[in-house]
């Protein structure tokens, strides 16, 4: 169990690391089958044949639609895989116990999980100044971020299979900003990318220190879908980094919580049509129906912000007559 400390340090800051929260054997046969399924090897014969063939880094690096989460040879990222070396992982009791703690319920729901591995070598691009590209995981269904935001919120939940140390680019996470989103959401609905950004954290109205989640195999870094993070670039080229990410939410929720990335040209799409249509069938898409607790006056207020031309009318109707 977690202790009231660790519950009291996630929701100030929004993020919380748990080492050895698994046991670095549990996970051990889970890492195996990730690095069999990025590389078709493991990591280590993997560098081998990069240096054995060094042009193959030009081939691997390019993205060819199969590159996913998974790795440059992935044949799945999407939990489950059909392994249950890595399907297994949620049912350790401790982890979910830490997840409904957090959660503050037992009904909770699972919305999605991937195998996610990283190595220096043929990595993906990545900010290269500490303040660029920190944005929050924030999709579906194309609400702004609540301000109650452990009730509409959702936990990611990284299961780092290897040592994440500074040199395997690690996560930056900016504590604090979780509960501050109604202030520093300048891109109302997130559609000029596929979840909302920050580009620059100096320029918002709030500072904020990053904090670089390290931590050993078998550590859980829990962040919540308010918490801005960003990646970065590998200090050591020849390193991997290699976790299991776990998107889980409330139960109660769940309808709106739930936040696969959609395609951009489906967002883009949505957007004006979520504008026009009616309620009920923006219900369709996991908007809360009219007279929901959801529609505070502040949620309100930034679902205007996001849809500038949306008649929010039957929202507040229901509200005033309730
Ligand atoms: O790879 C990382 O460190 C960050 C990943 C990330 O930003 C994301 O999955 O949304």
């Amino acid at each position: 169990m977690l202790t009231p400390k660790q519950c009291e340090s996630y929701r100030r800051d929004g993020y919380l690391l748990v080492p050895d929260l698994f046991s670095k054997d549990r996970l051990l046969p889970a890492l195996e089958a990730a690095e069999q399924n990025a590389y078709g090897k493991s990591f280590e014969a993997f560098n081998a044949e990069l240096d054995a063939n060094p042009a193959l880094e030009e081939t691997l690096i390019r993205p060819t639609g199969r590159r996913s989460f998974g790795g440059p040879r992935a044949q799945f990222h999407d939990i489950p895989t059909g392994v249950d070396a890595i399907d297994r992982i949620i049912e350790h009791e401790p982890f979910l116990d830490a997840l409904t703690q957090l959660l503050n319920t037992p009904d909770m729901h699972y919305h999605h999980g991937f195998v996610y591995v990283r190595n220096g070598r043929l990595d993906r691009g990545t900010p290269k100044d500490p303040w660029a590209g920190f944005h929050i995981d924030w999709a579906k269904p194309l609400l702004p971020p609540h301000p109650e935001w452990q009730r509409y919120g959702h936990i990611q939940a990284w299961v780092y299979l290897t040592d994440n140390d500074t040199d395997c680019a690690p996560v930056r996470v900016l504590p604090g900003a979780h509960r501050k989103m109604g202030d520093l959401i300048r891109d109302p609905i997130g559609t000029e990318h596929n979840s909302y950004r920050f580009d620059d954290i100096r320029n918002l109205p709030h500072k904020f220190e990053p904090v670089t989640a390290t931590g050993k195999a078998g550590t859980v870094l829990f962040y919540s879908s308010h918490t801005p993070h960003s990646p970065q670039p590998f200090a050591n080229p020849r390193k991997q980094r290699a976790v299991l990410f776990f998107a889980v939410g409330r139960r109660d929720t769940s309808t709106w919580t739930l936040t696969e990335k959609r395609d951009i040209r489906e967002r883009q799409r949505l957007r004006p049509f979520l504008t026009k249509t009616t309620a009920r069938v923006r219900s369709l898409f996991g908007w809360p129906k009219p007279g929901d607790a959801f529609y505070t006056p502040e949620a309100l207020h930034l679902i205007q912000n996001a849809y500038p031309e949306l008649d929010l009318s039957p929202y507040h109707k229901e509200r005033i007559f309730k």
